[in-house]
C-alpha cells in the first residue's frame, strides 16, 4: 500500500496525547509519521481541522481473519459438555470449505469493520495455509498473499504471523486430519518464511513476525531451530495457556506449567506476544511482567470460548504489559474487548474499579493507554499522537450526546463504560483518512462479495 508523502497539517480542538488530553492541537505529518506536533496553537490556513476528539487508533494484536465467517454460529448447544474443544471441532469443519478467494473476502470486509471500529494495524496469526488434504498450492505462500492483498484493499497495516504448526499435542504428537490444512516441517515453514518477508518488502505499513501456534503444535527443537534461523528482530507470537487442559497436559508432559516451560526452556522477553495466557500462577504473572512480553488478551473470544478470567489485576499491579485483540472475531468492538476486560476483573472480585495504575486512576484511560503501548510493541508499530509515531488516529463524532457534553477528562470512560453506539467518524492511517463519515470508500462491493462467501461457506448456497 502507498503512503501518501505529501506533508499534511492537521488540527485537533481535543486531542489525547501520551500527556493526556490537550486542546488546539496542531500536527505536521510527513510520510505517514508524525513529524511535528504542538498544543495551544491555532490553525493554519492550511490545516484540515479535525471535526471531533482525536484519539490515537488501536493495534488489534490477535487475529484469525477467517474465523469471521462463523461467528455467533457456535451458540447453539449439541452437547451439554460444550466447551473450547467442541468449538474448535465446528471451526475445523468450517476450515475445509475455505478457498483462498473465500479467505480474501472474508479478510477483506472484517478488515474494513476493524477499521471502523478504530483498529488500523492487525497481527493475523495465519495457520490456514494449505489446500484441503495438506497439499500445498503451487505457490506455497498463496494464502498469505490472500492476507497482504486484504490488508492492502481495506487499507489497514498488517503485522502479519506465518504459523508454524506441526502437531496435535505436547511432545510432538501426530497432526489429525482436522489439522491437515496448518501443517509444516520446521524447513517448510522457514521457507513460508522467507517468502512472505519478500512479499512485505517496501510495504512499510506491514510487518512480519515468527509464530508458533503453541507448545501443543510445536517442539522444543523447532522452536529453538527457527529462532536461531530468523536473524531480524520481529515480534515473536504464540497461543498459551488458555485452557486449563492445556495447563494439566502440559504439567503430565513436563512437570511444568506453559509459561513455566517456556520460560525455563527457550526463555522470552519483550519480543513476545503470549496470547492469552489465561492461567497463570503468581511466579509466571511476576516472570510475564518481569521480562516485559505482552499478554495478548482477547476478552470477548476468551469469554466467548469459555477460556477463564485472565489475573489482569494482579498482572496490573506487576507493572505487566498487554494489548488486545479479537482473535475469532465474534465481536468486532474495541469499547467492548476493554469493557469486557475490567468487568471481568469486577466480577470475579466483587470490587470495583480494577485496572488503573498509581498514574492513572481513571480506567477508561488506563485501558486504551495500557491497551496502545501493548498492541504497538506486540504488532511492532508506533500509533500514538506524537512525534515520530505513525499518524494513525481516530476521530469522535462531535455529535454524539456524550461527546458533545462531556469534559474532556471524562470522555474515555463515557465512551468505553456508556456508549453502545459507534462514536468513530473517521479513521486515518499513516495520514490517510480510510473511514469518513463512518464510511469506506470501497465498503459497498465489498460487503456484496461477503454477503455471497458467507450464504456459501455456512449455508451451501
Ligand atoms: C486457533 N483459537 O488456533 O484458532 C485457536 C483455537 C487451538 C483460540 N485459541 C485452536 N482462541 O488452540 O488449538
Ligand atoms: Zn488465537
Amino acid at each position: 500500500m502507498n503512503i501518501n508523502k505529501q506533508r499534511q497539517i492537521f488540527f485537533a480542538k481535543q486531542a489525547w496525547l501520551a500527556t493526556g488530553w490537550q486542546e488546539n492541537v496542531l500536527f505536521h505529518v510527513e510520510n505517514g509519521m508524525i513529524t511535528e506536533l504542538a498544543i495551544n496553537q491555532m490553525a493554519t490556513a492550511d490545516s484540515l481541522v479535525l471535526s471531533g476528539p482525536v484519539l490515537p487508533s488501536m493495534p488489534n494484536l490477535h487475529s484469525h481473519a477467517f474465523q469471521r465467517v462463523m461467528a455467533g454460529m457456535a451458540e447453539v448447544s449439541l452437547n451439554p459438555n460444550d466447551s473450547f474443544w467442541s468449538w474448535r471441532d465446528l471451526m475445523y469443519k468450517v476450515v475445509q470449505k475455505l478457498t483462498p478467494e473465500d479467505v480474501r473476502i472474508i479478510a477483506t470486509q472484517l478488515y474494513i469493520d476493524l477499521l471502523k471500529a478504530g483498529y488500523t494495524q492487525i497481527a493475523e496469526f495465519h495457520y490456514l495455509h494449505h489446500q484441503v488434504g495438506g497439499k500445498p498450492y503451487q505457490d506455497t505462500a498463496e494464502m498469505s498473499h490472500q492476507m497482504i492483498q486484504a490488508a492492502n484493499d481495506a487499507g489497514i497495516g498488517i503485522t502479519l504471523l506465518p504459523v508454524l504448526y506441526s502437531h496435535s499435542g505436547f511432545g510432538g504428537q501426530a497432526a489429525n486430519n482436522g489439522q491437515a490444512r496448518f501443517i509444516h516441517s520446521t524447513e517448510d515453514y522457514l521457507q513460508l518464511f522467507a517468502s512472505c518477508e519478500q512479499a512485505l518488502q517496501d510495504q512499510p505499513l506491514h510487518k512480519l513476525g515468527v509464530c508458533f501456534h503453541s507448545l501443543r503444535a510445536v517442539t522444543k527443537v523447532q522452536i529453538e531451530t527457527v529462532l536461531d534461523a530468523i536473524k531480524s528482530a520481529c515480534p515473536i507470537h504464540i497461543h498459551i495457556a488458555e485452557q486449563q487442559k492445556e495447563v494439566r497436559d502440559c504439567l503430565a508432559w513436563s512437570s511444568q506449567r506453559p509459561v513455566q516451560w517456556l520460560h525455563n526452556e527457550i526463555g522470552f522477553d519483550a519480543r513476545w506476544c503470549l496470547v492469552h495466557a489465561t492461567h497463570l500462577d503468581s511466579q509466571e504473572i511476576q516472570t510475564i511482567a518481569q521480562q516485559k512480553a505482552v499478554a495478548g488478551l482477547c476478552p470477548t473470544t476468551e469469554a466467548n470460548l469459555g477460556d477463564g478470567i485472565f489475573p489482569a489485576t494482579e498482572f496490573e499491579q506487576a507493572n505487566g504489559r498487554w494489548g488486545i485483540g479479537s482473535d475469532s472475531h465474534v465481536s468486532l468492538s474495541l469499547v467492548e474487548e476493554l469493557r469486557t476486560l475490567e468487568y471481568s476483573q469486577r466480577l470475579r472480585d466483587q470490587q470495583r474499579n480494577r485496572l488503573h495504575r498509581p498514574s492513572q486512576a481513571r480506567i477508561g484511560d488506563n485501558l486504551y493507554q495500557q491497551a496502545l503501548l501493548g498492541g504497538n510493541q506486540a504488532c511492532q508499530v508506533s500509533i500514538g499522537l506524537q512525534e515520530h509515531h505513525r499518524a494513525d488516529f481516530i476521530v469522535l463524532d462531535e455529535n454524539a450526546p456524550f461527546v458533545a457534553a462531556s469534559q474532556a477528562k471524562d470522555l474515555l470512560n463515557r465512551w468505553l463504560f456508556a456508549c453502545n453506539d459507534n462514536l468513530i467518524k473517521d479513521v486515518y492511517v499513516a495520514g490517510n483518512a480510510v473511514i469518513k463519515d463512518f464510511h469506506h470508500a470501497e465498503e459497498e462491493q465489498h460487503k456484496a462479495d461477503f454477503i455471497k462467501v458467507v450464504k456459501k461457506v455456512m449455508y451451501d448456497s
